[in-house]
């Protein structure tokens, strides 16, 4: 490698309360039409579309190369609402790369990591400010914001990594969280199958 592919170190500043990052980064947006056959309620989702399309997350992006050895760093904001009784979350995706993982720090608001593997694995595990959650190998992720305000969280992962989104789209993750009586619970997906 010669001196001139040498990328400089450099410093980004986050707001830890609202996630924003500011400087060179990239942001994206997704909206309850980019995932209206994700929710369990069409119902509920088309009764919503009506009338408007909710924005769901917004991701901040550094940009660096999404190279092996690399690292991408994001912070997301997954606003706080519900479909039916199922709370917003994000699309969820497996790495490209399967042999990749990702850590993902909570700043603020709170909610759930759902995770799966391809043979039936699953998981779901409480995000709250200041903790830490990984997610190893070969586990597909989607995060869930189970209060009302927005859920704030920052990960890092291989740059090479890649989003899979195929096979969620199709089947879901095994567990959904829902509200039942103004209580979280965490309930087996009906519609999810292997
Ligand atoms: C986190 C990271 C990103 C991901 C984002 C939104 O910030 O895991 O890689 O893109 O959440 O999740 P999704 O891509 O599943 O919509
Ligand atoms: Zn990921």
């Amino acid at each position: 490698m010669s001196d001139s592919d040498l990328m400089d170190p450099f410093g980004r500043d986050i707001d830890l309360e609202n996630g924003i990052i500011e400087g060179a980064s990239e942001k994206w947006t997704r909206y309850l039409s980019d995932m209206k056959n994700m929710y369990q309620n069409r119902e509920a989702v088309e009764e919503i579309l009506d009338s408007e399309d909710p924005l769901l997350y917004e991701v901040y992006e550094i940009s660096v190369p999404k190279e092996s050895g690399q690292l991408l760093h994001c912070t997301t904001i997954l606003y706080p609402g519900k479909v039916g009784n199922e709370y917003y979350m994000t699309k969820g995706h497996y790495h490209e790369r399967r042999d990749t993982a990702e850590s993902y720090l909570c700043l603020s608001g709170r909610g759930y990591l759902l995770t799966q593997t391809e043979d039936g694995g699953s998981d779901a595990l409480r995000m709250v400010p200041g903790r830490l959650v990984y997610i190893p190998p070969y586990w597909a992720h989607r995060t869930v914001n189970t209060g009302d305000e927005p859920f704030v969280f920052f990960g890092v992962y291989p740059g090479d990594a890649g989003h899979d989104y195929g096979s969620i789209e199709e089947i879901g993750f095994p567990k959904i969280i829902l509200e039942e009586d103004g209580e979280t619970v965490v309930r087996k997906n009906p519609d999810y199958e292997v």
